[in-house]
């Protein structure tokens, strides 16, 4: 059995992969815990085990098999040294995404990539892997040709301190209170949306919306590919939403769509306006599909189709993709 090691395993993404590790009943020998300095020393209980955190170092990896790495600055300093050590890294940062050396996976859409990692496999933002998740059944029916989409994205895709900034500003409102704890997003998101996720780029792009272009490319190895993205941060705690336009080659009918969504892998079809049903963040979260509905034919152009979808973006879009590959892997 392998050995495992979780690096950042006390945050948002590091706790999940913990719980998936076990749902999964992924195969670990040693399970190896590895955080911050200021996080080392605690001690998380693990399939009937205590085990204490350690704080990582580029001597941490020896006899590791496979490193998860939960995402931030720690990917750049010690992936280089778990593969040194021997180790697959399973990165969920944006550091190593888009270098051609380094698969980029999505295991519903391109399992084949993960044969030619050279030490590093690339695990894509969450808003990316969702989207990816639901387009692959169409993109087998016909190449799309263009992709628009807009992001409704949850404060837990910025971490512990994303939950927590929005639990306090909804308590200081309820209190009567005037909000002032602005930290982790740029204005108030408890009953805000803020139309800008990370930095701003080339062409007033932000990050987030550059990730959902060229990641999508890289996985479909489609750079011929049109994507443009809007990414929206919103006062919901899990789940990410997304709004997702597309033009196809050939014609689909919305039939032909439901159809393919019912059979897809990681796929759950949620779309009945007779019923009022449709994906909402509440119903997606703490699940590993991503739930799609709202089908409709854009009618402004020949070959379009309209979609709207919700997906766990800590599970399915962080911690459960990359477990997935390192079920690949074994
Ligand atoms: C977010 N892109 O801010 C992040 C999560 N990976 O939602």
């Amino acid at each position: 059995m392998p050995n495992i090691a979780i690096v950042g395993a006390t945050g948002v993404v590091g706790q999940e992969f913990l719980k998936i590790l076990a749902e999964r009943k992924f195969p670990v020998d040693e399970l190896r815990l590895l955080a911050t300095k200021r996080s080392s020393g605690s001690r998380i209980s693990w399939q009937g085990k205590e085990i204490e955190v350690q704080e990582t170092t580029n001597q941490s990896f020896q006899g590791i098999d496979i490193a998860l790495f939960a995402g931030g600055s720690a990917s750049t300093e010690y992936a280089p040294a778990a593969v040194q050590s021997g180790a697959v890294v399973i990165d969920n940062s944006s550091a190593f995404r888009l270098n051609p050396d380094v698969p980029l996976v999505v295991p519903e859409v391109n399992p084949e990539d993960v044969k030619w990692h050279k030490g590093i496999i690339a695990n894509p933002n969450c808003s990316t892997i969702i989207m990816v998740v639901a387009l692959k059944p169409l993109e087998a029916l016909s190449r799309i040709k263009r992709i628009v989409v807009s992001t409704y994205q949850a404060v837990s895709g910025a971490g512990k301190e994303g939950i927590i900034e929005l639990e306090e500003q909804v308590k200081s409102w309820s209190n009567g209170k005037k909000i002032t704890d602005i930290d982790t997003f740029p204005y108030q998101i408890a009953f805000n949306l803020i139309p800008r996720i990370d930095v701003f780029q080339e062409g007033d792009y932000t990050k987030e919306e550059w990730k959902m272009v060229k990641e999508t490319q890289k996985i479909f190895h489609r750079d011929d590919l049109r994507v443009t993205a809007t990414c929206v941060r919103v006062p919901v705690f899990r789940s990410h939403c997304e709004s997702i336009n597309i033009e196809t080659e050939k014609k689909l009918t919305i039939d032909q769509v439901k159809a393919a969504f019912a059979q897809a892998p990681g796929v759950i079809l949620k779309d009945d306006s007779a019923k009022d049903i449709y994906p909402m963040p509440l119903d997606s979260s703490n699940r590993d599909e991503v739930l799609v509905g709202r089908i409709r034919e854009d009618q402004t152009i020949d070959q379009g189709i309209n979609l709207w979808i919700a997906g766990d973006q800590i599970r399915k879009g962080a911690a459960t993709n990359a477990v997935q590959i390192a079920e690949l892997l074994l």
